[in-house]
């Protein structure tokens, strides 16, 4: 495996670099936060996807490098943010799961002075089926840190509603595949309507991924839904591109 190779070596070489996308409040329009996602530029292929070589990363092991590296790239440029929007950073089931991911989060956060309030961790529900009891107890030691932590993909995968309340989490990601046409859909409506309504019962907001229109976003501010992401209020792109939300701090 080619790629399996050349990861190893691509954030010591400087391939990899990481791209912000907007997260807004919906009734305001302003930006609260940004999702960080990675890119990786393969000096002869080009722009590899991460859909395409973070599972390789996730099998090799190499995610936990690679992992390290984005947590705390994103936590050292959000520190300098004159802004002190919240920073979210995906983790997978590997990190998760492996002994000292709890004392590396607690080490970046220290080491890049970030507020742990502005740190927020988006998992899978499918990153907590391969070992629930030791995911749920990382997550209550990743809390107790004072980050949050969001439920990534919602209604996707695995999903089952016993994990909103056997983990602990403080956020809701409704899945992008809901949010497409939910203004016209009445299917894709009656469900995010359903996941809003749970949101509401059990205190935790809801934010809705992959919106595109006008009238997707019109949709979830008439019911209520607190937070959007998507090509609407942005592509991810690079960090200087929102200068005014995060550009350094005097
Ligand atoms: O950025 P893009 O939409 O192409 O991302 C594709 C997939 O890769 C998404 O599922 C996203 O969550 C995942 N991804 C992007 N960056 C990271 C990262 O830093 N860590 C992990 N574990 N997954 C990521
Ligand atoms: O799995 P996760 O939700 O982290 O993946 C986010 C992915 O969705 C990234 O690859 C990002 O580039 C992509 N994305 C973000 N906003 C939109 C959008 O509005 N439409 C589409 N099609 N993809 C989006
Ligand atoms: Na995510
Ligand atoms: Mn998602």
């Amino acid at each position: 495996r080619r790629l399996e190779h050349d990861m190893r070596h691509a954030v010591a070489r400087g391939e990899m670099h990481l791209v912000y996308q907007p997260q807004c409040d919906v009734d305001s329009g302003t930006v609260v936060g940004f999702e960080v996602l990675l890119r990786w530029t393969h000096p002869q292929r080009g722009m590899v996807s991460p859909a395409d070589f973070i599972p390789i990363a996730e099998e090799s092991g190499a995610i936990l490098q690679i992992g390290e590296w984005v947590l705390r790239e994103a936590c050292r440029q959000a520190a300098t943010w004159a802004n002190p929007l919240s920073v979210a950073v995906n983790v997978s089931a590997v990190q998760i799961l492996a002994p000292h991911f709890v004392q590396v989060v607690h080490e970046v956060l220290f080491q890049t002075g970030l507020k742990p309030e502005r740190l927020e961790i988006e998992i899978t529900e499918t990153a907590l089926i391969r070992d629930p009891g030791r995911a749920q107890a990382a997550l209550r030691q990743l809390k107790a840190l004072g980050l949050r932590i969001a439920m990534d993909d919602f209604g996707t995968g695995y999903s089952s509603l016993s994990n909103l309340r056997a983990y602990p989490f403080d956020k809701i990601k409704i899945d992008a595949s809901f949010i497409r046409d939910v203004d016209a859909n009445e299917q894709a409506a009656a469900i995010v309507r359903s996941v809003l309504g749970l949101g509401r019962g059990l205190g935790l907001p809801i934010l809705a991924e992959g919106v595109e229109t006008e009238g997707e976003l019109r949709f979830l501010a008439d019911e209520s839904c607190h937070a959007a992401q998507g090509y609407l209020m942005g592509r991810p792109a690079a960090i200087e591109t929102f200068g005014a939300h995060t550009h350094p701090a005097e």
